[in-house]
């Protein structure tokens, strides 16, 4: 089938009409499998694999992608203790440390507010290959956190903002040749400049609904852009202080370790995992017995993207198309691509987006050099069979 036989098809529909002519458009514009589409499984996850998609950790399985939102049944959730449980009419934020007027707000107080919506995507910095399911797409309501802080009114000398949730547990805290045994909660911090800017959210829903206790309620931070750790989930106080934190999961547990070329040089460094890096990767393939619609997701922190190529066998990259339900800013970006002419066997596919700024999506090879497994953003190859 070529794609002489596509274009008939397409001019079925006062739709793809519509679309003729336009480069980059997606000849199907609903990420939906339509009526009659089957699944093609991909050959690279053995039949067993487990998803996990029910529980306290549960992935998204990104086949089901049916729309630009993931639903919050679905949406996934990932945490290092028990899943707390907060009454809203008894939760308070409390606003402490170098602030002229420190606070203790209810949800109410902060619905008073002037509320907006924010739609953002985020990928747990651990996501990754075979199922990448620790990602999501959400519609957030609440407050920016730069109306709360400015209520309170931010002293100079804070340099810091440290995020806790309720959620803690014992912890061993090495120092130096002691070891510690303390209550530790979950704790995360942005430096002054980024609290202080217009983009930290502070959200009591998810697509129209209060938040589920998996995602944090009655309220959490959201950092667009950032990986999914800076998202404080069960948000109980945010503290102002001058100093560095230096919190387990800001400093130790969240840090990837590479080598990276500095000059010449091979420097090994550690740094924080903050923004995400570039990503796209294939989620799902369909056919309805001829041809066959690959739909893929791109995660970002934000900066404008130039193109998503799809690769088949050892083809040319080719344009896949970005759908438009996913335009926002710092919403995951859909894409879609119509693969014609598939042969009988294995095929591989893979998907790679570059950005404005040229930055383009690296391969496994690239991140060679990167020894933790965080902030895998590297090319997945899929592999489908096709019969
Ligand atoms: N309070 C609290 N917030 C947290 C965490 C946590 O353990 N405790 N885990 C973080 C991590 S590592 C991720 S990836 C996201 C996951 O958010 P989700 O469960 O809503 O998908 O929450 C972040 N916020
Ligand atoms: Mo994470």
């Amino acid at each position: 089938m070529g794609t002489h036989t596509t274009r008939r098809e397409m001019l079925k529909g006062s739709l793809a009409l519509a679309g003729l002519g336009l480069i980059g458009l997606p000849e199907w514009v609903l990420p939906a499998p339509a009526e009659g589409e089957t699944v093609v499984p991909f050959t690279d996850i053995p039949a067993n694999a487990n998803f996990n998609t029910n529980g306290e950790r549960r992935n998204y399985d990104i086949r089901k992608i049916d729309g630009p939102f993931t639903p919050k049944d679905q949406f996934f959730t990932t945490q290092h203790y028990p899943h707390p449980e907060i009454d809203p009419a008894a939760f308070r934020l409390k606003i402490s440390g170098l602030v002229e007027r420190p606070a203790s707000l209810s949800l109410d107080d902060l619905k008073k507010m002037k509320n907006s919506d924010l739609v953002a995507g985020f990928e747990c910095s651990g996501n990754r290959r075979p199922t990448q399911g620790l990602s999501g797409n959400g519609k957030w309501t609440g407050v920016p956190l730069k109306t709360v802080l400015d209520a309170a009114g931010v002293k100079p000398a804070a340099r810091e903002f440290v995020f806790y949730g309720a959620d803690h547990g014992e912890e061993e805290v090495e120092f130096r040749t002691q070891k510690f045994k303390v209550d530790y909660n979950f704790g995360r911090s942005l430096p002054r400049e980024k609290a202080l800017s217009s983009e930290p959210f502070l959200a009591h829903s998810l697509n129209g609904e209060p938040l589920t206790r998996f995602q944090g309620s009655p309220l959490r931070l959201v950092v667009p852009g950032w990986y999914g750790v800076s998202n404080v989930k069960w948000l109980s106080q945010i503290h102002a202080q001058e100093e560095q934190y230096m919190g387990k999961y800001q400093t130790r547990w969240y840090r990837t370790v590479r080598g990276e070329m500095i000059d010449g040089e091979m420097r090994y460094n550690e740094t924080g995992v903050t923004h995400m890096q570039l990503k796209s990767f294939i989620a799902r393939i369909t056919t309805d017995g001829t041809r066959y619609k690959v739909l893929g997701v791109v995660l970002n922190d934000g900066t404008p993207l130039k193109s998503v190529e799809v690769k088949i066998d050892d083809g040319p990259w080719q344009a896949a198309a970005l759908d438009q339900s996913t335009k926002e800013k710092y919403s995951w970006k859909l894409f879609t691509y119509t693969w014609t002419g598939a042969t009988p066997g294995e095929h591989t596919l893979v998907s790679r987006v570059t950005d404005t700024t040229g930055k383009v999506q690296p391969t496994e090879k690239d991140l060679e050099n990167k020894k933790s497994f965080l902030e895998d953003n590297s090319q997945q190859p899929r592999k489908v069979m096709i019969s």
